[in-house]
């Protein structure tokens, strides 16, 4: 008999059906709308009157068993793919999750080392955008036209007036513009420059300081200046100044320190000298008070500037810049552990 067929064909399908995707396409071929079954109970028409109760009975207790089936074996399949699953993706939690720890970037050491300290002193720390325009980066520091630094060559103008910042001081006009003095702040950051050796790269980091009050002289810079280096380089480093000239600042100075190196005596680092030059500095040039809006009979002030892969490879004993940038773990994880 037909039912007696479709039963057997039944049992022996569903007994190899292997997965749940299996399991349903059983399913539909057997109760789905044009199904076997179905088919059969919509043939009960054909059949002759008397013989349909049983008949319909029959069908009935088929597919009741048959959904009995299909709901056991589910629970079966799913029951195995998880166990499946338990043995194949078993953590062993007893394995470390990395095999080396990050280390924090030898810049990124300098730059947290300068700015504490300066907070400690009460400075406060600003950051300003790395796309600048030309009044800020240039006219407002007392950066005439037709300087060098202004030039294609150095700078790397966006448009005509707009250019990546060549120093972290237009963040410092800024300031002066918004704030009255007392100002006493750092800003630390990426500053771009068309240069490249292994002295020099496109891309370096900065920390400037700017204070701006009244009676502000170069002996404050100075008592600054060592108070930073014996941090940097330990407590006997001393501070020379040399007479220098910046647009921004006047009088200007570069500051040496003694080689932390050889501690003064003379060797390769410092070329013989004792002295080693790491930044630059001097008294708020009148021009660029006045500029932002200060006024320069009532207020004066010092700033400097360092360069931060400077101070790195002076302190790490560093040979190139590039390294800094060329994301090398065997150079990198060998910092700030
Ligand atoms: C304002 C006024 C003056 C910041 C200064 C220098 C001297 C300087 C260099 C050191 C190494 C740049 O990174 S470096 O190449 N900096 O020599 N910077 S005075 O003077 C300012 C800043 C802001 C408003």
């Amino acid at each position: 008999m037909r039912i007696d067929e479709i039963k057997s064909a039944f049992e022996t399908e569903i007994a190899k059906c292997q997965t749940l995707q299996e399991l349903q396409e059983l399913k539909v071929k057997y109760l789905g709308k044009s199904g076997e079954l179905t088919a059969l109970l919509k043939s009960i028409k054909d059949i002759p009157a008397e013989e349909r109760p049983s008949f319909g009975a029959k069908v009935n207790a088929l597919r009741n068993e048959m959904e009995q089936q299909f709901a056991e074996k589910s629970e079966a399949l799913k029951a195995s793919d998880m166990q499946r699953r338990l043995r194949e993706e078993k953590v062993d939690v007893s394995l470390t999750s990395c095999k080396s720890l990050g280390a924090l970037h030898p810049v990124t050491l300098i730059e947290n080392e300068i700015c504490e300290l300066m907070t400690s002193m009460g400075f406060e720390v600003l950051r300003g955008p790395e796309i600048e325009t030309d009044y800020y980066n240039f006219k407002a520091l007392n950066i005439p036209d037709d300087h060098p630094a202004r030039d294609m060559q150095d700078t790397f103008y966006i448009t005509d007036s707009i250019l990546l910042r060549t120093h972290t001081s237009p963040m410092q006009a800024r300031l002066m513009e918004k704030k009255k003095p007392p100002i006493k702040m750092v800003c630390p950051g990426k500053v771009f420059r068309s240069d490249s050796d292994a002295s020099h790269s496109p891309v370096f980091h900065q920390i400037e300081a700017l204070v701006v009050d009244k009676n502000i002289t170069l002996c404050d810079l100075k008592g600054t200046l060592e108070y930073i280096a014996s941090h940097l380089f330990g407590k006997d480093t001393k501070v020379r100044f040399r007479p220098s000239f910046f647009p921004f600042t006047e009088p200007s100075v570069e500051v040496d320190l003694t080689c932390s190196n050889c501690g003064g005596k003379g060797c390769s680092l410092c070329k013989g000298t004792g002295w080693i030059e790491v930044l630059g500095a001097g008294m708020v040039n009148p021009f660029v008070l006045e500029n932002c809006g200060i006024d320069s009979k009532k207020y004066n002030g010092y700033a400097f500037g360092i360069g931060l892969e400077r101070i790195a490879m002076i302190k790490y004993g560093i040979p190139d810049i590039r390294l800094f940038y060329e994301n090398d773990q065997r150079f990198l994880k060998q910092f700030g552990k």
